[in-house]
């Protein structure tokens, strides 16, 4: 299997623009004709492209150099020279580019079949009989091409699901995915088995409506400052529109999971706590308490609805996605 990478330096170089030529015209009678050298050819342009078969970036080596082609020399004859080719580096939908002189973000895909030119070519030098004037008959010079623009840039891919499942490890996240959607996602009794997120495909009313959740590395205390494994991941999460919040029912204490997660969510962007949400209480097979789920809705502030469910024993599940169709897609 490949692996996941969701951010990757690179540089990216434009071609070097070609030099002019310095040429003479060869006259039957003249020894010297006047001069015919053409310019030299601009050098290609690096462009970024945006493609929806592509899921990942993990095609791309880190700090490897990836260069358009150089423009030709020009020639005599007044002959131009040929342009480099263009390099067009393609990437999936949902990843941003971070230009590292800057830190700042100078674009980012949220379409596919878009292109962003990250760096342009150098022009080609002119030749010497662009240099000729009343003054200079023959000018036995030409320019140099132009370099070719260079920039190192971070590809970040954020996935671009609608609906993020955020909880502590070993909540059931993976469970809940791989119950709900196509997507097999590897499930364990151990904390920190999702490394990398994963996305799946939630298809209803026939397939007449779908839409995508993802799975994330479950987030402990601190993940936003780097604990765990989940402040990387978060970033996945900053688009969709909706969380669903998702706790171990045993656990002795939800309401402090939730607050916990919240904080970890808004220490890593401000708005994120504040997106529509829902709670699910997953692992209900093992709680034969009647009054917990009133005792637990009790010490929960604000108005999150709550779902009670049974990842591993698909119990309520349908239920459940009737309860994410309404809040968050008001069907
Ligand atoms: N009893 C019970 N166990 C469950 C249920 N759902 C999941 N589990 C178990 O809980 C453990 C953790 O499940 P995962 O789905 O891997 O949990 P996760 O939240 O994705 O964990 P991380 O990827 O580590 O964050 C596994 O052993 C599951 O079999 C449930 O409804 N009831
Ligand atoms: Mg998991």
């Amino acid at each position: 299997m490949s692996k996941f990478i969701d951010e990757v330096k690179i540089v990216v170089k434009a071609g070097h623009g070609g030099p002019g030529s310095v040429s003479f015209r060869h006259e039957k009678y003249a020894e010297f004709g006047g001069p015919d050298g053409g310019d030299g050819g601009k050098g290609g342009d690096v462009h970024i492209l945006s493609d929806g078969a592509l899921q990942t970036l993990d095609k791309y080596i880190p700090l490897k150099h990836y260069k358009a082609g150089a423009g030709s020399h020009g020639e005599g004859r007044n002959k131009f020279g040929k342009n480099g080719a263009d390099l067009i580096l393609k990437v999936p939908v949902g990843t941003e580019i971070i230009d590292l002189e800057s830190g700042e973000m100078i674009y980012e895909f949220l379409e596919e079949g878009v292109s962003f030119t990250i760096a342009r070519g150098g022009r080609g030098g002119k030749g010497n009989s662009f240099f000729k004037s009343s003054t200079h008959q023959a000018p036995r010079f030409a320019q140099d091409g132009e370099e070719g623009e260079e920039k190192e840039i971070q590809l970040n891919l954020k996935l671009l699901a609608d609906l993020g499942i955020v909880g502590l490890p070993n909540s059931g996240k993976s469970t809940l995915l791989s119950k709900i959607t196509d997507a097999h996602p590897k499930i364990a009794g151990y904390a920190f088995t999702t490394l990398v997120p994963n996305l799946g495909v939630v298809r209803r009313r026939n397939d007449t409506f779908h839409y995508t959740i993802a799975d994330i590395p479950g987030i402990i205390e601190g993940a936003s400052r780097g604990h765990g494994l989940g402040l990387s991941f978060l970033r996945h999460i900053e688009r969709v529109r909706g969380i669903l919040y998702m706790f171990d029912a045993t656990s002795i204490d939800v309401a402090g999971e939730l607050k916990l997660l919240k904080k970890e969510l808004r220490s890593y962007n401000k708005s994120l706590p504040s997106k529509k949400s829902l709670i699910i209480l997953n692992k209900m097979d093992l709680i034969d308490d009647e009054n917990y789920l009133e005792d637990l809705k009790a010490s929960i502030p604000g108005k999150i609805p709550i779902v009670t469910i049974s990842a591993m024993e698909e119990k309520n599940i349908e239920l459940l996605l009737q309860k994410i169709d309404r809040t968050f897609f008001k069907i």
